[in-house]
C-alpha cells in the first residue's frame, strides 16, 4: 500500500509564515528553511535552518522478534496471574482474534478498555532463561525529543536492556540498564537520571527504578528519560532551550546520543514477584506490554522542515540546495563548498549553510553546466568560469538586465549574448570568450549535455 503522509505542511507562502513568526526569547523554532525579502535590489531568499516537527514515530516503524515464535498463542497456553497462581483466566490462542496477542498491539491506539498488548510464552522452559528482545527499526535516522515509555501489562521485567543502533542495526550500544538488583544483575552501582551531571550526561547507567515487581501494580511503566537529560541544559522546564541548542550544536556526541535508527528493548527476566520461582506454576512468568511511546523527528541535518513516509520509508524533503534521506549532501551542481550541517545559532533563526554551485560555469539554459575539474585543459580563460553565481541568494544578483533563472542561474536580457550575464562584461556584448573556447566550448557541450539542470 502507498503511504505518502507529510509530518508538517510546507507553507503555502513561506515570506508570510516568516512574517508571522514570534519567536520567545532564547527558543528557536526551526520550522521554515527559507524566506523571501525585499532588498535594495529586488526580491532574494534568506535562509535558515529547519527541521521537521517533533511526532509519533511509532506509525513508521518496523518491529521483529527475536525469537521469532516467541509471541503467545501457537499451541494456545492459559496463564496464570503473578499474583495469585490460582487465578488462571488469561487465554492465548493466536488463531482467534480477541484472544491473539501479536507485536503490533504494542503500537496501537490506547485507551481501549481492556487495553490491547503483545503478550509472550510463559517461562515453560525454565530454568533456561526466557529472553526477548524487541528492535524497532525505522531505516531512517532519527532524533529523540521526548521520553521512550514502555507500559508493562505483566509484571515489568526484573532485568532489561534498553538499547540503540545508529547504522540500522549493525552495532548496539546500551541505553539504559533496569534491574531489581543493578549489582546482581548487571554488576552496577544503582543510579537514576538525577544523578547525571552536565558533565556525566552521555554516562550509561543502571535504575532500579522501573523494576519492582506486583506489589506496586499501579507502576507499569519503563522510562528512558530523555526529557531529564534536556533538562540538565535547558533548566528543568527546558526554559532555555538556546543553551541546550548550543550544545548540540557543539558536542557531537550529544547530538548522536539522542539520534538512532533502530531501538532494541532486551527482555532478560520476567517479573517473578518473588525471589524463588515456583517451578509447579511457570504459566504465572511471562512478558506482556501494551504500548511502546517513541517521540521524535526524521534528522535532516537541519536542511529540511518536513519529511514524508512513502513506500514504507522515511526520507527527508531536503532543502538549501542537499539531497540523500537525510540531506547529508549536495544536490548534484552543487558543491561550491562543502556540504556541511546546519546550525541552531544563532537563535531563533540559525544558520542554513546551504550548498551552492559557486564555482561551477553557468550559462543559458541552451548551454550546459560544467564542472570546472572535467574541463580538460585551461584553455578558458579564468574569469570565464569563476564569476560564475547562484542567485538563489540575498547577496548576489544578476545584473546587467539579466532576470534570475529558478533561482539558479541568471538569464540575460534579449540583445546580450554572454554566458554569464551577473558578470557586466560578459552581459554587454556578443563575444563569447577567449581563445578556443567556442569550438572546445562545442565539443564539451555534447559530452556534458546531461549536466543541463
Ligand atoms: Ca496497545
Amino acid at each position: 500500500m502507498l503511504w505518502l503522509f507529510a509530518f508538517t505542511l510546507q507553507a503555502a507562502s513561506v515570506s508570510l509564515v516568516y512574517a508571522m513568526q514570534h519567536y520567545p526569547s532564547g527558543w528557536g523554532h526551526y520550522d521554515v528553511c527559507k524566506s523571501q525579502i525585499y532588498t535594495e535590489e529586488g526580491l532574494a531568499w534568506d535562509y535558515m535552518a529547519c527541521q521537521p516537527e517533533a511526532t509519533d514515530m511509532t506509525k513508521y516503524l518496523r518491529v521483529t522478534l527475536d525469537p521469532p515464535n516467541i509471541t503467545c498463542g501457537d499451541p494456545p497456553e492459559t496463564y496464570c496471574a503473578l499474583e495469585n497462581p490460582y487465578m488462571c483466566n488469561n487465554e492465548c490462542d493466536a488463531l482467534t482474534e480477541e484472544l491473539a496477542h501479536p507485536p503490533e498491539l504494542m503500537f496501537d491506539f490506547e485507551g481501549r478498555n481492556p487495553t490491547t498488548f503483545w503478550q509472550s510464552t510463559s517461562w515453560k522452559k525454565y530454568p533456561k532463561p526466557l529472553q526477548v528482545n524487541i528492535t524497532l527499526s525505522w531505516n531512517k535516522t532519527i532524533e529523540l525529543t521526548d521520553d521512550i515509555v514502555l507500559t508493562f501489562e505483566s509484571g515489568r521485567p526484573e532485568q532489561m536492556v534498553l538499547e540503540k543502533s545508529l547504522d540500522y542495526g549493525r552495532t548496539w550500544t546500551p541505553y539504559q540498564f533496569y534491574a531489581t538488583d543493578c549489582l546482581d544483575a548487571f554488576t552496577m552501582e544503582p543510579k537514576t537520571v538525577k544523578d547525571l551531571t552536565q558533565r556525566t550526561l552521555l554516562d550509561i547507567i543502571c535504575t532500579e527504578d522501573y523494576s519492582r515487581g506486583y506489589v506496586w501494580k499501579n507502576d507499569k511503566t519503563v522510562r528512558f528519560e530523555i526529557k531529564d537529560r534536556f533538562a540538565l541544559f535547558a533548566g528543568p522546564r527546558l526554559h532555555n532551550m538556546a543553551s541546550l541548542y548550543g550544545q548540540l550544536d557543539t558536542t557531537k556526541n550529544l547530538r548522536d546520543f539522542f539520534t538512532i535508527t533502530d531501538l532494541r528493548v532486551r527482555l532478560l527476566k520476567p517479573a517473578t514477584g518473588a525471589t524463588m520461582v515456583d517451578e509447579n506454576n511457570l504459566s504465572r512468568y511471562f512478558y506482556a506490554i501494551s504500548d511502546i511511546k517513541v517521540q521524535g523527528r526524521c534528522k535532516c541535518n537541519l536542511h529540511a522542515n518536513s519529511c514524508v513516509f512513502d513506500k514504507g520509508k522515511l526520507g527527508c524533503e531536503c532543502e538549501h540546495n542537499t539531497t540523500g534521506p537525510d540531506c547529508s549532501r549536495c544536490k548534484k551542481h552543487y558543491h561550491g563548498r562543502a556540504w556541511s550541517v546546519g546550525s541552531y545559532l544563532p537563535i531563533p533563526k540559525g544558520t542554513a549553510n546551504i550548498c551552492d554551485n559557486t564555482p561551477f560555469f553557468n550559462k543559458h539554459r541552451s548551454l550546459p553546466v560544467l564542472p570546472v575539474p572535467l574541463l580538460p585543459f585551461p584553455i578558458f580563460s579564468l574569469s570565464f568560469f569563476s564569476t560564475a553565481r547562484v542567485c538563489d541568494n540575498a547577496m548576489l544578483r544578476c545584473q546587467n538586465g539579466g532576470t534570475c533563472h529558478h533561482h539558479q542561474r541568471c538569464l540575460c536580457s534579449p540583445g546580450f549574448t554572454g554566458v554569464l550575464c551577473e558578470d557586466l562584461r560578459r552581459c554587454s556584448g556578443s563575444s563569447p570568450p577567449t581563445g578556443s573556447a567556442p569550438v572546445l566550448a562545442a565539443a564539451v557541450v555534447v559530452m556534458f549535455y546531461d549536466y543541463v539542470i
